[in-house]
């Protein structure tokens, strides 16, 4: 299994999509085979073939009326299986996650039955065996939501709401790829959709619906201060601490997501370090500025902090 192919798909609908480009190759394998045969025979073929395929009426129906028909029965079948994909039709029971593109990270609230909302970014948990309809939206310029393994890929389009359904049937994690260049770091803007069994999952959720974790160590807690101190929360949120700012990513679980930046980097405490002093290095041009200010101890304490954040 491939984490990210559209040919191992692991839910019905990427199932979908792959049965339809299944059908395009082997559609296309035989009509190459059958041109290919008749430009045989209208070089080599007996002069009584060779008329044969000069005639009108040759022309009309193998040149004109069957690209028209099978092209038309194509059209029909793919818009119908897009449709099919894109729908929100059966919505109500679908569980909703709202996905906003940013140059070059993923914004992600959850919204629960009751019109809660939880928020996250860059990686996206699902529960295995429901449906859940993404809704996409752009915050700059057009990105493009794609999880091949999982479903479709949508556009997400500035000042419009796209969406998207889809079920996984298996519990793994899957990766995604902005599809639609968006700037520098696009190459640099992943995601994960981790599926968990349904119980997990609301687990999970509730977790991370909650305020983020106390630092428990003493290195952990200066980490805290300097995180506030040094002017974090003018872009970062942790809820439960002052730091409240939704310019840049949600940081109150972010020690609990398996990457950071995007899918760039794990989710490991030299990382963290590495991407708050060198950031602009490992991932060109992003919306973070790096941050030299501090002494290599107090950024492993800040890195300490957040790899506390579980
Ligand atoms: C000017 C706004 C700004 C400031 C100030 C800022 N950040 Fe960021 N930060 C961002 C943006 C934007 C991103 C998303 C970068 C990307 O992946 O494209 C980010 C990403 C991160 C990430 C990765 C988050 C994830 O979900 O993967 C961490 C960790 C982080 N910042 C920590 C910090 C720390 C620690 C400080 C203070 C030393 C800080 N940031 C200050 C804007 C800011
Ligand atoms: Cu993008």
């Amino acid at each position: 299994m491939s984490p990210q192919s559209v040919l191992s798909p692991m839910g019905p609908d990427a199932a979908r999509i792959a049965e339809t480009a299944a059908i395009l190759a082997v559609g296309a394998a035989i009509v190459m085979t059958i041109v290919v045969a008749v430009l045989w025979l209208a070089m080599r073929g007996s002069p009584a073939v060779r008329r044969r395929l000069q005639a009108d009426r040759f022309v009309a129906i193998a040149g004109v009326a069957f690209p028209v028909v099978t092209l038309t029965a194509l059209l029909a079948y793919g818009l119908w299986t897009m449709q099919a994909v894109i729908s929100p039709a059966d919505a109500s029971s679908a569980m909703r996650i709202e996905v906003v593109g940013e140059q070059w990270w993923w914004r992600v609230t959850y919204r629960d039955a009751r019109g809660r909302s939880v928020a996250s970014a860059n990686e996206i948990r699902i529960p295995v065996g429901r449906d859940v309809l993404f809704e996409l939206s752009s915050a700059d310029v057009i990105h493009s939501f794609w999880v091949p393994n999982l479903g479709g890929k949508v556009d997400m389009i500035p000042g419009r709401t796209t969406t998207l359904r889809f079920r996984s049937d298996r519990p793994g994690a899957y990766r995604g790829q902005c599809a639609e260049y968006c700037g520098g770091a696009h190459a640099l803007m992943a995601l994960e959709i981790v599926t968990l069994p349904e119980e997990e999952f609301d687990a999970w959720l509730a977790a991370e619906a909650m305020g983020a974790a106390l630092p428990a160590t003493e290195v952990e807690r200066k980490g805290g201060q300097l995180f506030l101190a040094g002017g974090c929360g003018a872009c970062h949120a942790i809820r439960g601490t002052p730091a409240t700012s939704s310019v840049g990513p949600d940081l109150t679980h972010v020690g609990g997501r398996r990457f950071i930046a995007a899918a760039t980097l794990p989710t490991t405490r030299e990382n963290f370090a590495r991407f708050i002093v060198d950031g602009q290095h490992l991932k060109p041009g992003n919306g973070m500025p790096p941050f030299r200010i501090f002494a290599p101890e107090e950024v492993d304490a800040i890195a300490a902090y957040l790899a506390s954040l579980k």
